[in-house]
């Protein structure tokens, strides 16, 4: 044993030299800047963790979908070995997110509703595929204000006891019966971190944390008195092999502000909630849903599990607001071209915006790149590994709390979209990493007042 830890140290040395300079390797995000200031940070997410963490991201943004011919797709997102992971890929079979359908899948997560900041240093290292048709990009969304209700959030928890439950299955269900909803709604179904809830103690405020990525997201018809089902099959399959407890969130992600009303484990046997395996039913054990508006209270012994999501804030590029694009990158410059720009006013007839596109000297961003924005009243300032690419000084610039979008979209401008199927189909999938995010408040230190002579 001793002899084989010895040569596997030694081993692990030799190697070590070419795996740790690996172009692929993750860092955790720094404690500062690479700039002098005041910092105080304010959000990080290393993606260390077992899923998206939902207290910090969501998928999608203030309005359901991307720009560009591709659409997020919950398989096409991923939190693995420290980096959050976005594919491009084209299915076999179009799909719908919010109200777009498409046959190509792409990856979007934002802060919407989750972090919003005004000034300060934003910064995440990333790298992607370089490919024509692809817009990777790390922007900003203004958020000027909320609207009459942005707490009013019902989310409902549900639990379920596999112990029953010997093998895999091959199909499980999520099946609930709608006691009220209007025409169309949709529903998003996502897997909890961890089962130590229960529905006689539950509040927004203890809620447990989910996976931003959901399992499932469902767009129906269905009627009240119908059932409304969600294949969760693979991660019901990670339960049973593993505690044999199963919790789900279930709520509307994308801001659609209908009143949805499932019967809960406190209505008639016939109308509960239950999981199907291979078409043997379990009820579920626990449920309850929390609010946003009263996070203090308990509904867990409610007869029904009411959901809805309020639209929340108004995002607008008017008055104080500005879409800020930290970075973005069309695959038809190639590895080391970038564009920072900055547009506000709407998109319409009064659209203003300006920018700047940059060659990025020893800057190759299909390998690890840091990017960054500097923030402050009257100024941004745009950072690439470190080095000021681009800076706009004006009254104009952006003075409301804003969201932070990480999207891989396709398309843009530039031809970069043209003959998007043939450009891009026989080089798909390709893959867009993002190894950290991180923010803090703060000024940067003022440079030395310049003497009277040179003023
Ligand atoms: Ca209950
Ligand atoms: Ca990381």
């Amino acid at each position: 044993m001793k002899t084989r830890v010895t040569w596997s140290l030694l081993l692990g040395v030799w190697l070590g030299v070419a795996a740790f300079a690996a172009e692929d390797g993750t860092v955790k995000a720094p404690e500062n800047p690479p700039i002098e200031g005041t910092w105080a940070p304010t959000f990080e997410d290393n993606f260390d963790g077992e899923g998206l963490d939902a207290t910090k991201w969501k998928v999608g943004q203030h309005w359901a979908g991307i720009n560009g011919g591709a659409q997020p797709h919950a398989a096409n997102m991923a939190v693995e070995k420290g980096m959050l992971v976005f594919t491009w890929d084209k299915k076999k079979e179009p799909f719908t997110f919010g109200d777009k359908t498409t046959s190509y899948g792409t990856g979007e997560v934002t802060t919407y509703k989750r972090f919003h900041q005004a000034f300060g240093y934003i910064e995440t290292r990333m790298k992607y595929d370089v490919q024509r048709g692809l817009w990777p990009a790390v922007w900003t969304m203004p958020v000027l204000r909320a609207t009459d209700k942005p707490n009013d959030m019902k989310w409902a928890y549900l639990k379920f006891d596999l112990a029953k439950a010997e093998k895999p299955a091959a199909k499980a269900l999520l099946k609930l019966k709608v006691k009220a909803a209007p025409a169309s709604f949709w529903f998003d179904v996502h897997r909890c971190f961890d089962d130590a809830w229960t529905q006689a103690a539950i509040t927004w405020k203890t809620k447990p944390n989910f996976d931003a990525i959901y399992l499932a997201q469902v767009k129906t018809k269905a009627a009240p008195g119908s059932w409304v089902e969600a294949d969760v099959t693979s991660f019901v399959n990670t339960q049973i092999a593993g505690d044999k407890k199963a919790s789900f969130m279930v709520a509307d992600m994308l801001q659609s502000c209908k009143a949805v009303s499932f019967f809960s484990s406190e209505a008639d046997e016939a109308d509960r909630p239950r999981l199907v395996l291979d078409g043997a039913e379990v009820l579920a054990s626990e449920d309850a849903v929390v609010s946003g508006a009263k996070p203090d209270e308990n509904f867990g012994a409610e007869k029904e599990l009411p959901i809805f999501d309020s639209y929340g804030y108004i995002v607008s590029t008017f008055e104080k607001g500005m879409e800020i694009d930290i970075l973005e990158v069309l695959g038809i410059w190639g590895p080391a071209k970038v564009s920072h720009a900055l547009h506000w006013n709407g998109y319409e007839k009064q659209h203003k915006s300006t920018g700047q596109q940059v060659t990025v000297e020893g800057a190759d961003l299909n390998k690890w790149t840091t990017v960054s924005l500097y923030w402050e009243e009257g100024k941004v300032e745009f950072y690439i590994n470190g080095k000021m690419t681009w800076s706009y000084a004006n009254e104009r610039v952006c003075s409301a709390p804003s969201y932070l979008l990480l999207s891989g979209q396709t398309g843009g401008w530039d031809k970069n979209g043209d003959n998007f199927a043939a450009n891009l189909d026989p080089n798909l999938p390709k893959k867009m990493y993002f190894d950290y995010v991180k923010m803090w408040s703060g000024k940067k230190k003022e440079s030395a007042p310049l003497p009277e002579k040179e003023k």
